[in-house]
This record gives structure tokens, sequence and C-alpha cells, in this order.
């Protein structure tokens, strides 16, 4: 996908993917949006409001030329909600501070405010993003390009869900479920086609939890280019794509033009912990040879067989990169907290937004910027050096999959274990591939595990993060914090970044609690919600909480508190909060 307008722990999470009437001049891109509220009803369910760039929604694709220079303007129009903006898939070489994710490249840009992005197209090509390239091994190969996105959808706001989702009374943690699946912001789609051309359909999961599977019956896809990076040729008759993924493919038709095709996304209700009876779990479209000939329901499958993606090869043929000089190990886990929701860890550490974004921390604390004490407790920092290699191994103690993504990079992914295998093991590992799959979302299977590697190449902050929103507010983040010398050295913060901050009271200087003299003086730090007192369970909390409201009359969570007293600063921190997410 190309854009993700996402306001990181923050009500507004929505992925965009983007091309509204850019002002052209040499190689330099401008677009001046006004993000606002609009109103849509693309499932034909439930009309509801939702956020536009110049009025429009759903936002048309972005189509712009490698190398050029992108500007935009971006004007909170929102009036009641602050936000940012995250293009997906870009690396920001050189750019860290356009990156987007609040807290750690950058500030909240509230209601009435403005922010410029500016930074230039690498190679390749970026999800939703039409980039021409004249390096496109495939060029030749196609007709015509089919952007496509397949997106999860919700009738209610994120405000409204996150409150009722973190919260004492979802102990379990169950996510909510979406109300629909859309395809390309609609449904019933239709696409036009030609007998006997081949198209590359370019296809994006801009949802905000669902991997959805996708089929086209009677054709099969070749797919030749994963999260940006090419590669050979590999046919299969269905892709799984998680949240944030992106795949392009090349689909040849039929020579005959007498029938239409169903093409399908299928939400993964695996990740729901409750199908409600009524919901589509699908969305359809049609390839339209004859638009006089019937578009037949999609017919049923008694199960789902997936390529698998860790069988592709980079078509440029990159060999695995030499032994990793730093293994970052993150165990998953899930858990309640002390006001009794529940939240999603790395080493037992929940994401929790710093006092002062990352990256600023990284420009203000001179040598010290090398330790990684500086960056807070909770925010689950790593700070790699120049060049280095460095492998990731995630362990997933959880039973349910996640989209893992990360920021800055494409990583070679270089081992995935199996359903149940637990954590990593390497002592029983016998060998990697020799030209791993290189992409920027992978997902953990339940209870799995898996290894990526990368090279240090890229100065910056970059975010590793679940694609899941739902796990992201609740803290499923660590933050790589990448040659902070050398960035201190030649990156300088635009004015109207640091505006941004001024406008909504955030430091921009100093350690991760905004002390500018003692840099290992976290006492301001922002904290966790602390933990539980030991001996309470998911169910022991919804017991405990359902007797507080019948005795209070609502005031459960003041009544909590007061039943497991905390510190002054956990309680300030508890406060700030309930404030953020409005709990
Ligand atoms: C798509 O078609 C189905 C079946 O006719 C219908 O139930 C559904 O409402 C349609 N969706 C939209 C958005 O029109
Ligand atoms: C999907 O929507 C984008 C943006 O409006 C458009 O450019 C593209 O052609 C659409 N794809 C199909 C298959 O209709
Ligand atoms: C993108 O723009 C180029 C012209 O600059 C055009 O040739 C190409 O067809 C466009 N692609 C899409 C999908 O709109
Ligand atoms: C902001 O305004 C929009 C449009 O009126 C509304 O739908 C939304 O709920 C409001 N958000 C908040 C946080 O009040
Ligand atoms: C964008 O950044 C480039 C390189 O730093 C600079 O030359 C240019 O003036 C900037 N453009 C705008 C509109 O800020
Ligand atoms: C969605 O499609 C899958 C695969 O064909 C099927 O098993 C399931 O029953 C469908 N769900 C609905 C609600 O139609
Ligand atoms: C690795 O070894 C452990 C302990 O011997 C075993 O339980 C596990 O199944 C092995 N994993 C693999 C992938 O062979
Ligand atoms: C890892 O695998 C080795 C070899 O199979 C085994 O001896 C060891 O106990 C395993 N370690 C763990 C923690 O399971
Ligand atoms: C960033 O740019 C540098 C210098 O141009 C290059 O060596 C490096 O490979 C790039 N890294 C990424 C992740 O694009
Ligand atoms: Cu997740």
């Amino acid at each position: 996908m190309a854009l993700s307008l996402s306001s990181f722990l923050n009500p507004i999470a929505i992925l965009l993917s983007i091309w509204l009437v850019p002002t052209v001049v040499a190689d330099t891109v401008t677009f001046d949006w006004d993000i606002g509220w609009t109103r849509a009803n693309p499932d034909g369910l439930a009309e509801r409001p939702v956020i536009g760039i110049n009025g429009q929604w759903p936002l048309p694709l972005l189509n712009i030329t490698k190398g050029d220079r992108v500007i935009v303007n971006m004007n909170n129009k929102l009036g009641n909600e602050s936000t940012s903006m995250h293009f997906h898939g870009m690396f920001q070489n050189g750019t860290t501070d356009m990156d987007g994710p609040v807290g750690v490249t950058q500030c909240d840009v509230p209601p009435g405010s403005s922010f410029k992005l500016n930074f230039t197209y690498p190679d390749g090509l970026r999800g939703q993003l039409v980039v021409h390239d004249p390096e496109n091994p495939y060029l030749g190969q196609y007709d015509a390009e089919i952007p496509l996105t397949l997106s999860d959808w919700y009738h209610d706001e994120m405000p409204g869900l996150i409150a009722g989702f973190i919260s004492y009374k979802n102990p379990t943690g169950a996510e909510p479920v979406p109300k629909s699946a859309l395809m390309n912001d609609t449904q019933n789609l239709t696409v036009p086609v030609e007998p006997g051309k081949t198209y590359y359909f370019r296809l994006s999961n801009i949802g905000a939890f669902a991997g959805q599977y996708f089929w086209i019956e009677g054709h099969t896809m070749q797919i030749i280019e994963v999260d940006g990076v090419y590669t050979d040729p590999a046919e299969t008759n269905m892709i799984y794509i998680t949240a944030s993924q992106r795949y392009g493919f090349l689909v040849t038709m039929k020579t005959d033009s007498s029938a239409n095709f169903a093409m399908v996304g299928s939400m993964d209700t695996d990740l729901f912990d409750k199908v409600p009876a009524t919901l589509n779990t699908n969305v359809t479209g049609w390839l339209v040879y004859d638009d006089a000939a019937p578009k037949a329901a999609a017919a049923l499958l008694d199960e789902f067989t997936p390529f698998d993606d860790m069988t592709l090869r980079p078509q440029d043929g990159m060999e695995i990169l030499g032994d990793a000089d730093l293994t970052v190990t993150l165990d998953l886990s899930m858990t309640n907290l002390g006001d009794g929701a529940n939240y999603a860890f790395f080493n037992d550490i929940t994401y929790t937004r710093p006092v002062v974004p990352t990256l600023y921390s990284a420009l203000t604390t001179g040598a010290s910027a090398n330790d990684v004490a500086v960056y807070g407790e909770y925010t689950n920092s790593y700070v790699l050096q120049k060049d280095e290699i460095v492998d990731i191994v995630l362990n997933n103690a959880d039973k349910g999959k996640h989209p893992f993504h990360l920021h800055g990079h494409n990583f070679q992914a270089i081992y995935r274990g199996p359903d149940n295998e637990g954590s990593y093991n390497a002592t029983n590992e016998t060998a990697f591939p020799v030209t791993p799959m290189r992409r920027d979302v992978l997902m953990v299977r339940p209870l799995g595990n898996f290894v990526i590697r990368f090279r240090a190449d890229n100065p910056g902050v970059w975010f590793f993060h679940c694609h899941i929103d739902w796990h992201l507010v609740t803290g499923l983040a660590a933050t790589f914090i990448e040659a902070p010398l050398e960035l201190q050295k030649t990156l300088t913060i635009p004015e109207d970044h640091l505006d941004a901050c001024k406008a909504g009271g955030v430091p921009i200087a100093g350690n991760a609690a905004g002390n500018t003299v003692d840099f290992l003086n976290l006492e301001d730090q922002n904290r966790a919600v602390a933990p539980l007192p030991a001996g309470f369970t998911a169910r022991g909390i919804a017991a405990l909480v359902f007797s507080c409201i019948s005795a209070f009359l609502g005031m459960a969570v003041i009544a909590w508190y007061g039943a497991a007293p905390l510190s002054t600063a956990e309680m300030a921190s508890a406060k700030r909060f309930v404030a953020k997410h409005g709990g």
C-alpha cells in the first residue's frame, strides 16, 4: 500500500492510497492535502464519518515516478483530532524525520496545524504507489496494471472502539471484529478485462486487522513482487495477504470472452475471537470479459491453501547477509495490567510513547545517544551501529498470528517456524536459505517464531511493530535507533515539525523523559500501566470488576485503583493513559 495516515496510539488509524491532482514542477511533485471529515458507506450497510483528503473518500491512487521529490503539505482540518502520515514501504533513507510515527520520529499534528513532508522516492515498486521503473525486469511481460486493495471495515469510529477494547470490561483482549470486507473500498467491484491480455495486479491489504485469502476463479496468479521486492515468478491459485502486505502478480486472461470470473477476498476468521452469525467475511469482485454475461456468486471453498511466501526468491538473487553482529530477541506475550485491560508485550514491556519523540532524543543527547538507556524503559529500544548485521528473533507466545512490519528496511526472512514450534532454537537450525525472500511485513505463526536479518545501512529511528492496529495500540512495538551519532551530523528537523510539537505541548529535546541535563535520569518518563498484583487472572479481574460495578455503580476503575494502591508516578501515568486513550 502506498500511504498510511496513522496516528499512532491515537484515535485515528486509517490507511490510504492516494492520488490527488499534484502540481508537477520538473521532478518535484507537490500535494496540498487538507485532512478532514467526510462521509461514506462503502459496504452499503451504514453511512459513517470517514477521514478524507480534500473532501474526497475513497482516495485515488498515488502515481509518481521513481526518483521524484515528493512534497506533501498536510493541513489538519479535522478540528477535533490530531494526526500524522506514514508512507508505508518507503525507506526514508536520509529522511527518517519524514517517516511519520508519532512519538518515534515526530509529534502529533494537532488540529489546525500544518506539516510538510519532503522526501524522494527510492527504487522499485511500492504497493499502491505506481512508480515508473525502467529497470522493472518484468516490463514487456504485461499489457496493463490493475491496482487493487483489500480491507476490513468498521461501522464505528476508532476512539470508541479503542476505549471499549482497552478496558477492564474486555479482559481477554478480544479485538473488535470488522463489519465487512472491502475490495478497492467497495463491494461487487467490476474490473473490465480484455481476452488474451496479461495484467499486472498490485494488491495491497490496507485493512486495520484482518488478513485475507485472495483468489481469482479460473485463473492462476504469477507472483513477481512482494512489498516492493521483485521475486522470481511463482505460480499459485491463492494468496494470503496480512494487513499492510503487498503482492504484485501477473494474470493472463482467457482467450474466450463468454464468461466473467469472481475474485474473492476472504477475511481470516482465525483472527476473530467470535465470528458473528450475520457477518459476511467475504468480498467479491469480477473480472468482466462481457458486461452482458452473468456475474455469478463465488463458489464456496472447503479449505484455504495459500502460497507460502517463505518459498519466494528475490529476482536480484541477493544472497543471505553474513552472520549477525547483533541478535535482538523479542518474546511476544499478551496479558493484563493493573487497570484490568489486556496489553501486548515484547520481553514483558508494553510500548509506551516517550515524552520526547525518540528521534529528537537521538539528536539532542550528544554522545549519550549511543546509550540505549536514554530512550526510556518502556520503548523497547535498541541502538544499532552503522552497517552492522542485525537479526531479530521473534518468539510468539500468543495463539494468534501477527504481521510484523519494520520501517526503514526490507529484511531477509531467513526462518519461520510452524505453528506451535515455540521459541526459536538456534541449535537445531541446520541451514538458512542462500537467497532468502525479502519483504517488510512478515507474519509470525501461532505459538511460532521467525528470524529476520538486515544491514543497518539506513541511519534513522525505525519502528518495528505488529501491523494489527489493535495490537499496536496495546503496545506491540519496538524502536531501532540506527547510527544516532551519524544522524546528529546529517539531519536537521524542519521548523514546522517542531512547531507541531510546540502546538501540542510536546518537548523536543532531552532523553525519553524530557530531561536535558541528566540523560540517565528517567524520573519523568511515561510509564506503562502498573502490573496487576500477583495472583490475578483475567477471570479474577472480570469477577472483581463486576462486583465493583455493582458496588460502586460505574466507579469500577477508581475502586480498582483504590484496591491496588499505586505510587504517585503510577497514578500519574494511569491518568495520562486514561486521558490518551479516552478510557
Ligand atoms: C454487493 O452485492 C451483494 C449481493 O447482491 C449485496 O448483498 C451487497 O449489498 C452489495 N454491496 C454493495 C456495497 O452494494
Ligand atoms: C482501485 O481504485 C484505484 C483508486 O481509485 C483505481 O486507480 C484503480 O483503478 C481501482 N482498481 C480497480 C481494479 O478498479
Ligand atoms: C501512472 O502515470 C503514468 C504516466 O505518468 C501512466 O502511464 C500510468 O498508466 C499511470 N498508472 C496508473 C495505474 O494510473
Ligand atoms: C470529530 O468529528 C467527527 C465529525 O463530526 C465525528 O464523527 C467524530 O466522532 C469526532 N471525534 C471526536 C474524537 O470527537
Ligand atoms: C525539500 O528538501 C530538499 C532537500 O533538502 C530542499 O532542497 C528543498 O528546498 C525542500 N523543499 C521544500 C518545499 O521544502
Ligand atoms: C466465505 O468464503 C469461504 C470460502 O469460500 C466460505 O467457506 C465461507 O462460508 C464464506 N462465508 C460467507 C459468510 O459466505
Ligand atoms: C529443537 O529442539 C527442541 C529440543 O530438543 C525440540 O523440542 C524442538 O522440537 C526442535 N525444533 C525443531 C524445529 O527441530
Ligand atoms: C535446542 O535444541 C537442542 C538440540 O536439539 C536441545 O539440546 C536444546 O535443549 C534445545 N533448547 C531448548 C531451550 O529447547
Ligand atoms: C541508504 O542509502 C545508503 C547510501 O546511499 C545505501 O548504502 C543504503 O543501502 C541505503 N539503505 C537502504 C535501506 O535503502
Ligand atoms: Cu498482532
